[in-house]
């Protein structure tokens, strides 16, 4: 840890060296609710949860100062989230600066931007998400705090966006115990939806807990029919983490190694195994926050890393005078790694902002893996070897993969200039406004080339089942007829080869019953887009339809209702409604006016955009669903059954 930097916390007292020039300006909460995506980022469902995050990430950030053992997250049956730490307990005295101020009204009150509470405050605090807590308190109808601290209970309410309902006050005594418990009801007004998704909050929760080890997290759902607990605790940290994400994969060895280092003001800590596949699955982070877009620390990371393997084969003979260098691709092959950063002021870049721009991490983290990782071969011969042999195979499927792509091209069949033969193609050349609808099945693809808007809209059929992408290397993938249809159809290559701006078009839409061997289409599809096409996947071009399950008639008039919500939702709007619901066929069994009409009219139907919001998490589902591990994906769909979502759709 990077204790230097967070031990000059908020001191009490006036003799701290707390000064007036160690303030930022403080601003009140107005701005918040005026603009909450500058804050937030938006007012959607990723926006809702950044309220949970920014609350729980204060109280990582004193666990991280060693001052909090345990924090309880509860979803709450009246709408609320509650996150309890046993940490020191915001500061409840005056601010020297601020005397008719509390540390808790300046914490709760006060927009501070930067470092809380200026710079002394805690300078390693989640960066993107540390707005601070008062922006969670703009962004509420009611918010509580409870503070345990100095063997009292300190008590103060808001409502309205950060209103306070009084003064800060002492409800009682608190014996042995200190801590911060927030309390808050996210504001209706501000939010598209309030209604908080248990599977987000404990995908994120996991992932703190193996980011900071020996931090115990909890997790409670309280509401209506959804009862669930959850707790993570792990003792081995990012090492528990690289072990938990290859459980549905075959280890290539048992042990999983482990090294950090550290310099005045930033830590790198790094966890790495190899798995018998194929995809690479580095996730890094900083500051406990994801970076899918990478940075100067996997910069740091894969350039050592490739010097490291190179050197260790030369060294040991298995690669010789004459031969290539492997690739840093060669060797990443099946290799799963966590890097966590820590270090003052993340400097957050990149179209989604997680992209990790310091440069003084790229050394750190180079030279960390150049001594440590050479140390760890040298001191694990079995499992160097192992990893030099996977290495070399590594480069010789390059070579293949590379002949039989430009076999391929030759015949034309990736280029977009031979078109696969299926394919019903749009008239517009403007892909900006095109779609293709990847259709399950001959029959439905008939229906759908009637029902298409022909100038915009083109269909490609899809038989059987393609090949699961998940088990086989990009050689043998390219020979699938499917698969060829798919690249081609969309026309801007494959895998490394893949560049997003050929794309013919920016709709991809995947539409498949809402049966079992329509979700299994549905998963192959969305596991070859996330392997192969990842971009396709990461700048949301990829869609799932949604067919409605329910029709009525009103007057004469057929009309089409999404899900069961939407069908109570149109039963409470209409109470008189008499007419009985259909329940909507398959795809296939759907006649052309139909499936235009509920699944591709743009003005009529609903689609389901796909996003990866934790890369980690859709890397170890593709893998639950679509690996090895028969046991691990009966488990997954046990338990994900009645929420069948994918990549964190
Ligand atoms: C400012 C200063 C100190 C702690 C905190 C804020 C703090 C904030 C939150 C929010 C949720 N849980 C929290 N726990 C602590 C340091 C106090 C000291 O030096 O004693």
């Amino acid at each position: 840890m990077v204790q230097a930097a967070q031990k000059t916390r908020l001191k009490q007292g006036p003799e701290d060296g707390y000064s007036t020039s160690s303030m930022r300006i403080l601003e009140g909460l107005e701005p918040v609710r005026k603009r909450p995506g500058m804050y937030i980022g938006s007012t959607g469902p990723t926006g809702l949860h950044h309220l949970i995050w920014e609350v729980v990430d204060n109280s990582v950030d004193e666990a991280m100062a060693g001052h909090c053992s345990r924090i309880d997250v509860t979803l709450g049956e009246d709408g609320s989230c509650c996150v309890v730490d046993d940490g020191r307990g915001i500061p409840t005295d005056p601010h020297p600066d601020y005397p008719d101020l509390t540390g808790v009204d300046i914490a709760l009150t006060k927009l501070h931007g930067g470092g809380k509470f200026g710079d002394g405050g805690y300078k390693v605090s989640g960066g993107l998400h540390g707005v601070g807590v008062s922006v969670v308190n703009a962004l509420s109808s009611r918010l509580i705090v409870d503070v345990y601290r100095d063997g009292k209970h300190f008590n103060v309410e808001y409502a309205k966006g950060g209103v306070p309902q009084g003064k800060l006050k002492v409800l009682g005594d608190a014996k042995n115990r200190s801590g911060t418990t927030i309390t808050f009801w996210p504001d209706p007004t501000i939010f598209e939806e309030i209604e908080f998704r248990a599977q987000t909050v404990v995908e994120r929760l996991q992932v703190m807990a193996f980011l900071n080890r020996n931090l115990e997290i909890r997790f409670f759902d309280r509401r209506k029919g959804r009862l669930q607990s959850e707790t993570f605790k792990y003792s081995g940290g990012i090492s528990d983490y690289v072990k938990h994400l290859n459980l549905s994969k075959e280890a290539l060895f048992k042990k999983v190694g482990y090294f950090t280092q550290s310099d005045a003001d930033q830590e790198v800590e790094v966890a790495f195994q190899w798995n018998t596949g194929y995809y690479e699955g580095i996730h890094s982070y900083a500051n406990g926050i994801a970076t899918t877009e990478g940075g100067m620390h996997e910069e740091g990371f894969r350039k050592a890393l490739t010097n490291v393997v190179n050197k260790y084969s030369r060294q040991k003979g298995s690669l010789k005078e004459k031969d290539e260098n492997l690739l840093g691709e060669d060797i990443r092959e099946g290799l799963t790694a966590i890097i966590s950063v820590r270090l003052r002021e993340p400097q957050f870049e990149g179209q989604t902002k997680s992209k990790l721009g310091n440069v003084s991490i790229r050394s750190l983290v180079e030279r960390a893996t150049n001594e440590k990782l050479t140390e760890w071969l040298d001191e694990n011969p079995r499992e160097a070897n192992q990893i030099v042999q996977k290495s070399i195979q590594g480069a010789r499927a390059r070579i293949a993969a590379r002949q039989a792509r430009d076999l391929t091209r030759r015949k034309s069949a990736l280029d977009g200039a031979g078109l696969p033969g299926k394919l019903v193609d749009c008239s517009s050349r403007d892909a900006r406004e095109t779609e293709l609808f990847i259709v399950e099945g001959n029959s439905a693809g008939g229906s759908a080339k009637d029902a298409r808007n022909p100038r915009t809209q083109a269909v490609l059929p899809i038989r059987g089942k393609i090949l699961n992408v998940e088990r086989a290397r990009l050689d043998k993938m390219l020979r699938n007829t499917e698969i060829q249809a798919l690249i081609s159809a969309i026309g801007a290559g494959v895998a490394d080869d893949f560049d997003a701006a050929k794309i013919r078009y920016h709709k991809i839409i995947i539409l498949a019953d809402a049966d079992v061997d329509g979700s299994h289409i549905r998963t192959l599809l969305l596991t070859f887009f996330y392997r192969q096409m990842k971009a396709l996947v990461e700048n949301g071009n990829v869609f799932v339809a949604q067919p409605p399950l329910y029709s009525t008639l009103v007057g004469k008039e057929k009309v089409y209702l999404k899900d069961d919500n939407a069908k109570a939702d149109f039963l409470s709007k209409n109470p008189n409604h008499k007419n009985e619901f259909q329940r909507l066929k398959g795809l296939g069994e759907m006649d052309f006016s139909e499936l235009r009409d509920t699944t591709m009219e743009i003005s009529k139907r609903s689609l389901l955009r796909i996003e990866v919001e934790q890369a980690a998490i859709a890397d170890e589902i593709c893998s639950v669903l679509m690996g090895d591990d028969v046991e691990s994906r009966r488990s997954f769909i046990q338990q994900n059954a009645k929420d069948v979502r994918f990549l964190d759709i």
